[in-house]
Order: structure tokens, then sequence, then C-alpha cells
């Protein structure tokens, strides 16, 4: 499927369930949204939660795509991935099957009550840098600067790799 427009970053976490196939699952229903075309998955890292409550590692990964939709059809596809997977919310940064993110969509910037882009905790955070940097090495934080940057500067310690999992570009 073609979809010329923006690339766009997008940020997978699941640490509930049967982590690896809910994250698959993920990329799947992304490359099945009309107006967009999945370019790269990363590699899969095992993460320290950040913040929240006491709660189990997370499995995390970067998807790459080219989109022509906006930031908040992006956010509502995003949910409805989430939701397919079968996500309660209920604690925020609590354990949840599946979190998609919008890390960066073009150089676009929006600040709504319920939509930021970009991502305004992105740039500190390694489970979502370090699987970005993988994919594009010379990805940048639009605001922020360059990925390997921000990476010289945080701690990676919580973030290793699973080279025994992996998720692939759907067809
Ligand atoms: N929202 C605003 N901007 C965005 C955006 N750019 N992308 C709003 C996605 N959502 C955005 O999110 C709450 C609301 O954020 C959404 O309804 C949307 O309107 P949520 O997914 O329902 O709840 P949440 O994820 O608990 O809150 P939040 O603030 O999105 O948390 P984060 O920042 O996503 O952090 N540790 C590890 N190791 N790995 C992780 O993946 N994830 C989180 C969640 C915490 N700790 C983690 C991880
Ligand atoms: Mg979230």
């Amino acid at each position: 499927m073609t979809a010329d427009g923006r690339r766009a970053v997008l940020a997978l976490g699941s640490n509930q369930g049967d982590r690896l196939e809910t994250l698959r699952g993920a990329v799947t229903a992304l490359a099945d949204v009309q107006g967009l075309r999945v370019l790269a998955v990363s590699p899969v890292y095992e993460t320290d939660p950040v913040g929240g409550p006491e709660q189990p590692d997370y499995l995390n990964a970067v998807v790459l795509v080219e989109t022509s939709l906006t930031p908040r059809a992006l956010l509502e596809r995003a949910r409805a991935a989430e939701d397919a997977s079968g996500r309660v919310r209920d604690v925020r940064w609590g354990p949840r099957t599946l979190d998609v993110d919008i890390i960066a969509v073009g150089d676009l910037v929006v600040s709504e009550p319920d939509l930021q882009v970009p991502h305004p905790r992105a740039s500190s955070r390694a489970f979502v840098l370090v699987p970005w940097r993988d994919v594009d090495p010379s990805a940048a934080l639009p605001g922020a600067g360059q990925v390997t940057t921000l990476l010289a500067s945080i701690d990676v310690s919580g973030v290793r790799a699973r080279p025994d999992l992996s998720l692939m570009v759907p067809r």
C-alpha cells in the first residue's frame, strides 16, 4: 500500500500478557491502516519499567512509517490498536498489554490537552531512543536534537537487546 506523506515514528511497549505476540499484532494492525505504510521495525528490547507502580519489565520497539494521516488520526489508530490488544486503562504509567505512542510526525508540532507531538517524554527515554537509533541512525527528535546526542546523556542500562525476539515488516 502506498502512503505518500510524512515520516512518523511510533513507539510500542508491552508488559502484560504475551508481550511479543502483542507487539506483532500491533505492527500488523498498523500495517493494515489505510494511508500508512510501515517502512521499518526496530529490534526488540527488554526494558526496566520507568515511572508508575512496581510492574513487570517491558518489551519495547519502534516502528517507522510513512503516512498521509494527521497526528490526530494516527492517535485514533494507535488507540484502536491498544484497545484491540485488550488494554484496560487504569493507572497512568501502569502495566499494559500495549502502549502505542506517537513520538514524531515529520516536523509537526501539536500541543493539545490530549495530544502532544513530538512526544514530550521521548527525549529522556532510552526505551524509545535506543530502538529508534537502530532503525534510523541519523534520526532527530524535532525541537530536541539528534537521537545519538540525546542518548549520550541518558542512562541506557535498563534497556537490554533481545536478539532472540524479532518483529517483521509486514508485506
Ligand atoms: N497523548 C498525548 N500525546 C500523545 C502521543 N504523542 N502519543 C495522550 C500517544 N498518546 C498521547 O496515554 C494517556 C493519553 O496520552 C492518551 O489518551 C493520549 O490522549 P495512555 O497511553 O492512555 O496512558 P499512559 O501511557 O499510562 O500515559 P502516558 O502519559 O502516555 O505515558 P507514557 O509516557 O506513554 O509512558 N517503561 C518502559 N520501560 N517502557 C514503556 O513502554 N511506558 C510508559 C508509559 C511508562 N513506563 C514505561 C513505558
Ligand atoms: Mg501512552
